[in-house]
């Protein structure tokens, strides 16, 4: 008796592939978030939808607002490095100009 493990989707007996489904997984998508705060210009935010995450005017300013009263809201989603990298593009943006803006990533599913 050894112990090396059997490959999924194949059979040692028979010596042939035994997967019929294809062993692939999605990509995990994550979402990126925005936080309210007291202090962030509206305006500001509206830019950084609009610039960042590809938004028009009129959806920016509903997702900027949905923020403002609700205290969260999803920018968008995206695979884990384009969601970091627009993490680390707004909060670079919102800390050079002195807002307090937080964004974050959080995992769908
Ligand atoms: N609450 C802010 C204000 O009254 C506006 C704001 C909206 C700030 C959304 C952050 O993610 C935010 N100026």
């Amino acid at each position: 008796m050894t112990d090396k493990k059997q490959t999924p989707g194949t059979n040692k007996e028979l010596g042939v592939a035994t997967r019929t489904k294809p062993k692939v997984k999605k990509p995990s998508m994550y979402r990126v978030l925005i936080l309210n705060d007291d202090y962030t210009p509206m305006e500001f935010v509206v830019l950084v939808l609009e610039h960042f995450f590809n938004k028009s005017r009129e959806e920016a300013t509903r997702i900027m607002l949905h923020v403002h009263n609700y205290g969260v809201g999803v920018c968008g989603v995206y695979p884990l490095e384009v969601a970091e990298t627009k993490v680390t593009q707004v909060m670079d943006l919102a800390r050079d100009q002195q807002h307090p803006l937080q964004c974050t990533k959080e995992r769908e599913d």
